[in-house]
């Protein structure tokens, strides 16, 4: 069907773009096999540390006193201070909102305690099947660092995740804190020494094949302060420069960095406490020009450094953008990086992640970040309809699939994973 009109243009897109099912490429979800580590339901949503650090602002409560009650009191005291005090209008709020009405709860009701007998039906195995097709996710990309003592025995175990679930192994410990990291690496085997020598390098690049190995990942990622450096006479720039890089590019496992965390600003709201601030695109544009053979997944937190992140990707191939992370992840920033991305680099980037704590999370995550993408495509496509310029359905198709997965598989190299819409 040749589209020529912006009504049949609208309708299209927004038919595409809903049918699409979407490879979540970062989120901090589980296999419903590793034991409790999948968080769902309602008082997890409630008590998602955005919700939290929201939720400080008016209530006058402690923060030793509020860590200090149990789940359920917390996200009764999110619920009634943050719904019921006050229109729910945040995103995150909004978030709660879509997620429940999206599982077939009244929300209307108000009743916390009604909303919780839903969830009772379900368990972890059919709470995963049921979201994933509301949210219509096929593959969901975990966050798994083996330095996580509650994880780490799953993998040493054997245990595979459900076919839906990849890994990606994070690796922030031994980039972020090495003083204690080198300390575990020898607990488990692997003889580090005190200095940076040719032993220490064999030994954790041995313990990165080792987990790539074990978990298969589909990247290695780390998040980095705004100061982060490259090349650095530091821990961290030594262990990118000859463990990192040469494993990444050896074993053809992307290195993905998340750049602008600020870490515990204000420490008493403990998940919540993190921050933001710009850094420099200096690093990433010197690995970008020394290693073309690497592949780099990049995010950076702050707004402004969007404009120049999407611009060194039009020098670089070797660099995928992704996401519209954390801070940035409102209607109003989403919005506008989607349209600065296509403006600048077309449909050749991953738009979003859901970066999702808890899996109820995909269903208002992807509803509200695909309204965004339908509203920008309908515009930018509208803007080369008026040249005379005509478009197949098939070719929306064909781009939409790109944007909400195949991007992503064709640049860590699976074209096994691509699919569209049409077959
Ligand atoms: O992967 C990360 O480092 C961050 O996305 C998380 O640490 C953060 O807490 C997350 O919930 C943000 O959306
Ligand atoms: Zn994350």
């Amino acid at each position: 069907m040749t589209i020529t009109h912006y009504e049949e243009l609208a309708r299209t897109v927004k038919e595409v773009v809903a049918k699409q099912k979407v490879t979540d490429m970062h989120t901090h979800l589980y296999s419903p096999n590793f034991g409790g580590l999948l968080l769902w339901g309602v008082d997890e949503l409630l008590t998602y540390h955005y919700l939290v650090a929201e939720v400080m602002r008016w209530s006058p409560i402690d923060y030793e006193e509020f860590w200090a009650l149990s789940k359920q009191e917390q996200a009764e005291h999110i619920w009634k201070t943050l719904f019921l005090e006050h229109s729910p209008v945040s995103e995150a709020c909004r978030g709660v909102l879509t997620s429940l009405e999206g599982f077939g709860v009244d929300v209307k009701t108000r009743d916390l305690h009604q909303f919780r007998e839903v969830y009772a039906r379900y368990d972890e195995y059919r709470q995963v099947d049921r979201v994933l097709e509301l949210a219509n996710v096929d593959h969901v990309v975990m966050t798994n660092d083996p330095f996580d003592d509650e994880e780490r025995p799953f993998w040493l175990n054997g245990t595979a995740p459900d076919s839906r679930f990849h890994a990606a192994l994070r690796i922030d410990p031994l980039l972020n804190d090495y003083a204690r990291s080198r300390e575990r690496l020898r607990e488990w085997g692997y003889a580090v020494e005190e200095e940076w020598t040719e032993q220490s390098v064999k030994e954790v690049s041995r313990f990165l094949t080792d987990w790539i190995g074990r978990m298969k990942p589909l990247y290695m990622a780390v998040s980095l302060p705004p100061s982060f450096a490259y090349p650095e006479d530091s821990d961290r720039g030594r262990i990118i420069r000859d463990c990192i890089l040469p494993v990444s590019r050896e074993r053809s496992v992307p290195f993905a960095m998340m750049i602008g965390v600020k870490r515990g600003v204000n420490p008493a709201l403990q998940s919540a406490s993190d921050s933001v601030d710009k850094a420099s695109l200096e690093p990433l544009e010197y690995m970008l020009k020394h290693h073309p053979d690497n592949k780099f997944i990049t995010t950076f937190l702050s707004r402004e450094n969007q404009h120049e992140l999407a611009v060194l990707a039009r020098k670089f191939r070797n660099l995928m953008v992704f996401g519209c992370w954390w801070f940035l992840n409102n209607p109003v920033l989403i919005e506008e990086m989607t349209r600065m991305r296509v403006e600048l680099l077309g449909l050749s980037v991953i738009p979003q992640h859901s970066d999702a704590r808890v899996l109820d999370q995909l269903i208002y995550k992807w509803k509200h970040s695909k309204e965004i993408l339908e509203k920008v495509l309908i515009e930018k496509y509208h803007d080369v309809l008026r040249t005379g310029w005509t478009l197949e359905r098939s070719e929306i198709e064909r781009d939409v699939a790109d944007l909400l997965r195949n991007n992503f598989w064709r640049f860590i190299g699976r074209e096994d994973m691509i699919e569209t819409a049409g077959n």
